[in-house]
């Protein structure tokens, strides 16, 4: 878990550089404890995994900003898990009120084990929103769980 948020702040200082990809590698050791202190999770119980979700800028409900997080996928004992090859996560934001998505749903990136970069997203108006985040297996949903927000 340790390691996971040493990522977390080489992320967000990753998160304010734009699309250099070489920062992704400049990892430096500094711990945070803001993921432990996150309450954004949600568990896949068809295979017994929770996902700890970490804003790294946003959530933003304006069009001009962009909204990263990160995911960290870990077992009942807290400790990360990998996902199976055939699996892989699906972001999408919906406004439920007025049955739209969002300008742009992002993408997502598997940095490594059990933990995932979520960047360019982007919520087109102030409201409420919810984030889906569908376990895709084969590319079929198997289990879908949500964030709600009011931006
Ligand atoms: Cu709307």
């Amino acid at each position: 878990m340790k390691k996971n948020l040493i990522i977390i702040f080489v992320l967000t200082f990753f998160a304010s550089c734009g699309n250099s990809p070489q920062n992704e590698h400049s990892y430096e050791k500094k711990i945070t404890d803001s993921l432990e202190n996150s309450k954004e999770q949600k568990t896949f119980k068809s295979i017994a995994t929770s996902v700890q979700l970490q804003w790294l800028q946003g959530p933003f409900g304006d069009p001009a900003q962009e909204s990263q997080f990160l995911m960290v996928l870990t077992n009942s004992k807290g400790q990360t898990v990998e996902l199976l090859e055939e699996y892989s996560l699906k972001v999408t934001g919906i406004m439920p009120s007025m049955g739209h998505g969002t300008d742009w749903d992002g993408e997502n990136i598997r940095l490594e084990k059990g933990l995932y970069f979520h960047k360019e997203l982007f919520f087109n108006m102030p409201g409420d929103w919810v984030l889906y985040i569908d376990l895709m297996k084969n590319n079929e949903i198997v289990e879908t769980i949500n964030f709600d927000y009011m931006l």
